[in-house]
């Protein structure tokens, strides 16, 4: 699959448009707003789980891979998205969750009525001799990572919340079910395949205590991953060029993703890595703020971005998504220089080399919920650790601006398509609050400003398809220890482009090579290249050059 001119654009159902008036968005939604998809130019619709679900962490917890929510809609609005879109060039990618079923499920209720073969779908264990968990090992969302369960005087591995039991991968019924399941949607016509947290499956052969950290380096990127991926790529995607694929890689290794993601492994399309999104985490911890760390992300983009076109292997390029706070109030500035900051963070994801992806209202500029009490959060993890903060002393105060900044739900909120009531996004009352500044920052306002981020995101859309070497290009760091500036250099057959970030609201100098470039894009009125530029606040240019 020829994938490098592609951009995929992600969709939170839940929060996207309410068809119905429930307060909660559903995929007739979706079909309502195709036409904005193609205003953007997106090719593919990555649609977050959307199939019956208790909701306990908003469709990760699946009870019934085949079936949808009615909540969001039925099997019959999901084909004809699927149709509607095609007629738009746009293919949808489902977001696939086999590290973990919910507890609803139909395996696991079987599994908890001794019925053996459904038991060896997940991973039960006894306890200790003195009865507590098989291991110290922390739950992702907080706590032990084992369930007691009476009946059966064993406990079940979740590495996420404790209603999403952690499946068996080894066990071979296993994987023809996770077979059977994503040929069931590609027979449907679906050409996209995300696939959640992948590279935590495959589990050790035994389980013991972690004296180091959390257990993550037990199971994370686990023995037998690579062999797992391949037989699911050759038993169902794989023969299929039209499909692409992307996994979701939990405190992965770039030696690792070289493999998942590598042109001729035959495990998956592309990866998306979270290293980059945790250079504001104190000590590596979610919980523990501090203002980013621009030196070691540019590091970390260099080395990623070199390291995989070493291998021939893909990345998939992205800030935002359903589980990160905004970027625009991360790393850039949503007061002073909203449309900037906002303009600049695209330029410098999409001109890298990789598959970009645009989660709901990023294109807009849309900034973090500032929720400024505990009740207004609805998501699972936010919440546990909000308890879990205050019973480690933190003040409410304290945790509530630790929230602002860190919690999920910052990507959750409605999104913002007008100035009337809850955004334009419901006409009932929405599942969760919609943001104070959606009379501004909206897509309606966006549409009718030449200037606004949106029509940034759709001129960077329509360069990757018009220029090749942004699709093709290699890659190549420059002015690597600026204190202020992302740079770099993508190279093509006869072309050159030349990227400059200023990650910074101050003006700064840069020292360039002599050359002729013209400018394709900027986010002040458009520059001419020079040796030496002195750079506005988070002031980014595309220059370029064909020989
Ligand atoms: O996320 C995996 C994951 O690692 C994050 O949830 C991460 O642990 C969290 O953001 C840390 O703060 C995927 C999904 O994207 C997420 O929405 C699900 O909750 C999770 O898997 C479980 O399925």
């Amino acid at each position: 699959m020829n994938f490098e001119n592609k951009v995929v654009y992600q969709i939170y159902p839940k929060s996207f448009y309410d068809s119905d008036g429930d307060g909660v968005g559903d995929l007739q939604g979706i079909i309502d707003k195709l036409d904005y998809f193609e205003y953007l130019g997106v090719d593919y619709l990555w649609i977050t789980p959307f199939f019956v679900s208790p909701q306990r962490d908003n469709g990760y917890d699946v009870e019934d891979y085949r079936a949808i929510d009615p909540r969001f809609g039925t099997m019959e609005i999901l084909e004809k998205l699927i149709q509607e879109a095609k007629k738009r060039n746009i293919d949808i990618m489902l977001d696939m969750v086999f590290n973990h079923t919910s507890t609803r499920h139909a395996w696991f209720r079987k599994a908890i009525a001794n019925d053996k073969k459904y038991q060896d779908y997940y991973i039960f264990h006894q306890g200790k001799e003195d009865g507590s968990a098989p291991t110290n090992w922390v739950s992702k969302f907080g706590g032990n990572a084992w369930e007691y369960v009476k009946g059966l005087d064993s406990y079940y591995l979740h590495l996420f919340d404790k209603t999403q039991a952690d499946l068996n991968w080894d066990n071979p019924a296993v994987r023809d079910e996770i077979c059977d399941i994503i040929n069931f949607w590609k027979e449907k016509g679906v050409y996209g395949f995300r696939f959640d947290v992948i590279n935590l499956v495959s589990k050790p052969e035994t389980f013991e205590d972690d004296f180091e950290g959390d257990g993550r380096r037990f199971y994370t990127d686990g023995r037998n991953i690579h062999k797992y991926l391949k037989e699911i790529n050759q038993r169902t995607f794989g023969n299929d060029e039209r499909i692409i694929t992307v996994g979701e890689m939990s405190s992965t290794s770039l030696d690792n993703c070289v493999k998942y993601a590598g042109k001729n492994d035959h495990e998956l399309s592309m990866v998306f890595n979270f290293h980059h999104l945790k250079v504001d985490y104190k000590d590596k911890q979610k919980w523990a703020l501090k203002s980013f760390d621009f030196e070691e992300l540019k590091d970390l983009f260099n080395t990623w971005q070199l390291g995989m076109q070493k291998q021939d292997a893909w990345n998939a390029l992205f800030w935002c998504n359903h589980d990160q706070p905004r970027a625009v109030s991360r790393f850039g500035d949503d007061q002073q220089y909203p449309k900037e900051s906002a303009k600049m963070l695209a330029t410098a994801i999409h001109c890298m080399r990789g598959t970009p992806y645009i989660y709901q209202g990023e294109e807009i500029g849309m900034t973090n919920a500032y929720f400024t009490d505990i009740k207004q959060y609805r998501d699972v993890e936010s919440i546990n650790y909000f308890n879990i903060l205050k019973q480690e002393g933190l003040s409410e105060e304290k945790i509530v601006h630790v929230l602002q900044e860190r919690s999920r739900d910052n990507g959750r909120t409605p999104m913002q398509w007008d100035d009337s009531l809850h955004a334009g996004f419901t006409s009932g009352t929405p599942w969760i609050q919609e943001i104070f500044n959606y009379r501004e920052i909206n897509v309606k306002n966006s549409m009718n400003d030449e200037a606004s981020v949106l029509n940034h995101y759709r001129n960077l859309i329509k360069l990757r398809k018009e220029v090749d070497v942004i699709a093709y290009g290699d890659f190549t760091p420059l002015i690597e220890d600026h204190t202020h500036v992302f740079a770099y250099k993508r190279t093509y057959l006869n072309e050159e482009l030349l990227v400059v970030n200023n990650f910074y609201g101050e003006k700064t100098t840069v020292e360039l090579e002599e050359d002729v470039y013209t400018c394709l894009l900027s986010n002040y009125p458009t520059r001419s290249y020079h040796k030496t530029m002195e750079l506005q606040p988070y002031e980014s240019i595309v220059f370029y050059k064909k020989k």
